[in-house]
């Protein structure tokens, strides 16, 4: 194939291409499957051209997690150490405090995050317990960050409390297509999922709603979830693009990784898919290269988990993410 330049690449793209800037909610999966089977330049050369055209590339959205109730969860979904039905080494703990919670947040926002995502392991939040997740909701936006948080699926009036608390953003992810959706969960469907995003959606929440790729998945599977997030009603505002964090105990421990190739190329379908959207490279980044992830920053990433620890798990140091954008002449966004 050719070399195509940018201004003929946008002026003459030949059909089943992109049109670089479009945000479009009917994609078919024959559109997304064409795109994950193109060759590698051609993908990333379509993913930059959208993401040019979006948002700076030199510019990276930095949010840090952490676990506000840890373990003891009462869903099954077959990758989380945090879920009563498997045996893993970790502790559950209790829903800490407010106080706790507002320092770790005053020390991620002094580490240089914009967002403060926190994450419960609850099926669905108890009216009492959302009492608290308001107060830290409250808290993390006097100190000037923005707010996140993930506590499994919410009724209307308790998402309308949250956003009256002043929450940003609400993570609930579609996780996989639907179709292999019940090889990792039984306990809710597909549909309890989209449920709760409307439900978000309506309170006048921002969505953050990715997936896990390195499940087992088939490339359809990749090609199913990106389908289901692009052809939502409206494309979330942030999708987490998260690589199988395998932990010893978890059915999925022991299962073949990813090649990162392919999952750089569910970034970039993500990112041609849903221009405006903040594409987060966001779990699996302790076991890759640098250079890995300079490929997924390249492939239209713009947003990364900061700090040393994900919710449970390993994440890289600061000053290792901090030397890689450096290395690389890219910088945190501003809030
Ligand atoms: N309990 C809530 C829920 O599931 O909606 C919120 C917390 S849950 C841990 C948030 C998300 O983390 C999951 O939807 C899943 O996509 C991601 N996740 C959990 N364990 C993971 C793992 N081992 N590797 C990669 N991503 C994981
Ligand atoms: C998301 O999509 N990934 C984050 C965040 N949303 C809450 C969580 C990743 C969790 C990885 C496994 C762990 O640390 O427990
Ligand atoms: Fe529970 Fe969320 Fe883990 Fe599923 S992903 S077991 S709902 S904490």
């Amino acid at each position: 194939m050719s070399v195509v330049s940018i201004d003929s690449f946008v002026s003459n793209a030949p059909s089943g291409f992109a049109q670089p800037g479009a945000v479009r909610h009917d994609w078919s999966r024959d559109e997304i499957r064409a795109l994950f089977a193109l060759p590698f330049p051609e993908l990333i050369f379509q993913a930059q051209t959208v993401h040019r055209r979006n948002f700076d590339p030199t510019q990276v959205q930095i949010s840090t997690l952490l676990s506000i109730k840890t373990g003891g969860c009462p869903e099954d979904c077959a990758y989380c150490p945090q879920s009563s039905a498997y045996e893993t080494e970790l502790k559950a703990s209790k829903l800490m405090d407010v106080d706790t919670v507002l320092a770790e947040a005053a020390a991620a926002k002094a580490a240089g995050a914009s967002r403060f995502c926190m994450g419960a392991a609850w099926r669905s939040p108890k009216d009492r317990d959302l009492d608290a997740v308001c107060a830290m909701v409250e808290g993390v936006k006097a100190m000037g960050l923005e707010s996140c948080v993930t506590l499994g699926m919410l009724t209307p009036p308790q998402a309308g409390r949250l956003k009256d608390a002043g929450l940003d953003y609400y993570n609930h992810n579609l996780d996989t297509s639907p179709e292999f959706y019940g090889e990792i969960i039984s306990t809710r469907t597909y549909q309890d999922r989209l449920d709760t995003l409307e439900t978000v959606r309506d309170a006048g929440i921002n969505v953050c709603c990715g997936g896990i790729v390195g499940m087992g998945e088939g490339l359809e599977d990749r090609v199913g979830m990106v389908h289901a997030l692009a052809t939502l009603p409206s494309h979330p505002e942030s999708v987490p693009i998260n690589m199988l964090v395998q932990v010893e105990g978890t059915p999925l421990a022991g299962g073949q990784g990813l090649d990162r190739l392919d999952f750089v190329r569910t970034i970039a379908v993500a990112r041609i898919c849903m221009p405006e959207s903040m594409v987060r490279l966001s779990a699996g980044r302790e076991d890759m290269t640098d250079e890995t992830q300079a490929l997924c920053l390249l492939a239209g990433a713009n947003s990364i988990f900061y700090g040393p620890k994900l919710l449970t798990t390993p994440n890289p140091a600061q000053d290792r993410d901090m030397a890689l954008l450096e290395r690389l002449g890219m910088s945190p966004m501003a809030l």
